[in-house]
């Protein structure tokens, strides 16, 4: 293998490390009453991720300058969104999965009950987070603030999830498709390069052209996510697979050769997006080709 990936992999997994310390450190401790809601917040916001969302945070803020990490409080906050998404998504009312992350789902380990708090607590002590992250200004939080809520509201992640439930049995166009792929994954990586902007006190167009980048590598990512759903192994993934059987899909409305088609038509304009910041050949170019790279189309 050559040695700049060699290189690349232990800097990710640097990242993923430090993350996944100070994901611990932000959390109430599990003993700590409520134990039984803080042991479901911890079971599946430590749970074996990729921590994608934080290191491309990041990732980027580091491209732009910032010498330490300061983007980690914001990072590890973009992480606790996602976790609380995936409980809620795994939900029976959802789509009733048993495995995520290589363990059972929250609602299957804690009950429903437990699990839909878990997922609430999680998204809460997100902003709580951010409100207190210490080595940022006063404004860079509140920005940060809207960011998430953006990403998470009804525009984002909470919008897109309505319409992908009400999607199962009804025909969609490419087009909507990717509408609802942008609110439901789009979303969060969006918010992690724009986090990453704010933190480094990037000028609005940097900001908006990495808002493009995340939105960019977000629909890839999804199509990659749904293309693997159709896998047989759930080792693959951790999660179960065949949750998108009888939804129309990118792969099932463009069939596998037009999604993966469109998943490298996204990459090509992530690529681009690079050269505009600049960072092709930089580390943080590096981490979207290893994004890329991981999907394996
Ligand atoms: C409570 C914040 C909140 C939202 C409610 C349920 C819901 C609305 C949204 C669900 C959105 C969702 C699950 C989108 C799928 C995103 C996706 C591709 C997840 C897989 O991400 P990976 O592969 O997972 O990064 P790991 O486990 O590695 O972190």
């Amino acid at each position: 293998m050559h040695a700049a990936v060699i290189a690349d992999r232990a800097a990710v997994g640097t990242l993923e490390a430090l993350v996944d310390q100070r994901l611990s450190d932000l959390l109430p401790a599990a003993d700590q009453p409520p134990a039984l809601l803080h042991q479901a917040m911890a079971y599946s916001l430590l749970a074996r991720g990729k921590r994608m969302r934080p290191i491309l945070a990041l990732m980027t803020s580091a491209h732009l300058g910032c010498r330490r990490h300061l983007a980690l409080d914001a990072g590890c906050a973009l992480e606790m969104v996602h976790a609380a998404s995936l409980i809620m998504d795994d939900l029976p009312a959802m789509d009733d999965a048993e495995l995520r992350r290589g363990q059972p789902t929250a609602h299957r380990r804690f009950g429903v009950d437990v699990a839909l708090l878990a997922s609430v607590a999680l998204l809460n002590r997100a902003f709580a987070v951010v409100a207190a992250s210490p080595d940022l200004p006063a404004e860079a939080r509140i920005q940060i603030v809207a960011v998430l809520a953006d990403a998470v509201g009804s525009q984002g992640l909470v919008g897109g999830q309505v319409l992908d439930l009400r999607a199962r049995s009804s025909h969609m166009r490419e087009s909507e498709l990717e509408q609802l792929n942008g609110m439901k994954t789009g979303a969060l990586f969006v918010a992690a390069a724009a986090i990453g902007g704010i933190v480094a006190g990037a000028p609005a167009p940097v900001i908006e052209t990495l808002k493009q980048l995340g939105r960019e590598l977000g629909l890839a990512f999804q199509i990659a996510d749904d293309i693997l759903d159709g896998v047989e192994f759930a080792h693959a993934t951790g999660k179960d697979t065949g949750k998108d059987v009888g939804k129309p899909t990118l792969g099932s409305v463009l069939g596998p050769a037009g999604a993966r088609a469109l998943f490298h038509e996204h990459a090509a304009r992530c690529r681009d997006l690079l050269v505009t910041l600049d960072a092709q050949d930089a580390a943080l170019g590096r981490f979207i080709e290893h994004c890329l790279a991981q999907a394996n189309l």
